[in-house]
């Protein structure tokens, strides 16, 4: 192969693309050691969380896509945590927006290669458990990929990672989650079903869901931890339930509630991630 196809063929494949944009961050601001990747409602944990010391739209590297859902900022932010240095991302893009997997996942595979060895993956969600209710934290026990995709698809990933028949039994991590417990006991347990959306599911759909196993309902997340398992980072996912899912309660359904519930439960979920990333 000639030097310029060999070289455009490297510049199309998702995995070059992140471990450049890796490298240009950690020359930027270093190396981190935790992402938290933050879902609409959750903005108000970053308070909480530390002292933001660098900021930049995420656009700014390549292979970063402009979001387009109101609520959700697409910036890349560095918080120093106590001893911990934490990379940030506000605002996710979602295969709604009609991105694909790999687009999806990007900023996972950027922080692995910015050094992060474990991932906080956040987002709001709708419950399906009757016994939670909105404004609770929820720690995602497993997940059901229902978008039908997976960010493993496509070109064969580069070694050391060329093996993409991930084993998932233990997605997320069993000892991050006693953590989160042990600093906040109050916090749900469950199954996270992802959806494409962007519309929400209808009754039927989500007694079909409740059938299933899933508590919690949701539009992001589960390919994001497929990425991050298949690069040996410790996950850890958190729903805030901002809403009942459809035909469980007599409320119709609207993005504002998603907002407000966020609003609400900021200060506990942004102590909650503090305490996780104190205790890593
Ligand atoms: I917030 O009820 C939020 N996100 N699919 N269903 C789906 N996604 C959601 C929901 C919901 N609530």
């Amino acid at each position: 192969m000639s030097d310029r196809s060999s070289r455009r063929r490297r510049q199309a494949d998702p995995y070059f693309v992140a471990r450049g944009a890796g490298g240009q961050l950690g020359d930027m601001w270093g190396q981190h050691d935790v992402a938290v990747v933050l879902g609409s409602g959750w903005g108000e944990a970053v308070a909480a969380l530390g002292e933001v010391t660098e900021e930049m739209p995420a656009a700014t590297l390549p292979g970063f896509m402009a979001p387009t859902v109101e609520g959700h900022g697409g910036s890349i932010a560095s918080v120093l945590a106590g001893e911990r240095r934490v990379l940030l991302f506000r605002g996710r893009v979602h295969l709604y927006e009609g991105h694909s997997p790999h687009d999806v996942v990007h900023g996972v595979r950027v922080a692995e290669a910015a050094g992060c060895k474990s991932i906080i993956l956040t987002n709001a969600a709708g419950g399906i458990n009757s016994s939670y209710h909105p404004g609770l934290p929820v720690l995602l026990t497993d997940h059901i990929n229902l978008t039908g995709l997976s960010p493993l698809s496509g070109p064969a990933p580069p070694p050391p990672r060329s093996v993409r028949f991930v084993d998932l039994t233990e997605a997320y991590s069993h000892r991050l989650r006693q953590i989160a417990k042990e600093v906040d006991p109050e916090v749900g347990e469950g199954v996270y079903a992802g959806l494409q959306g962007p519309h929400y599911e209808t009754p039927a759909e989500i007694r079909m869901l409740m059938a299933m196993g899933a508590d919690l309902v949701g539009m992001s997340t589960v390919l994001e931890c497929i990425a991050a398992r298949h690069l040996g980072m410790e996950v850890l996912g958190v729903s805030l339930v901002t809403n009942v899912a459809a035909g469980l309660s007599d409320d119709l359904l609207d993005h504002e509630e998603v907002l407000a519930a966020g609003q609400d439960a900021g200060s506990r979920v942004g102590a909650l991630l503090r305490g996780v990333i104190d205790r890593l």
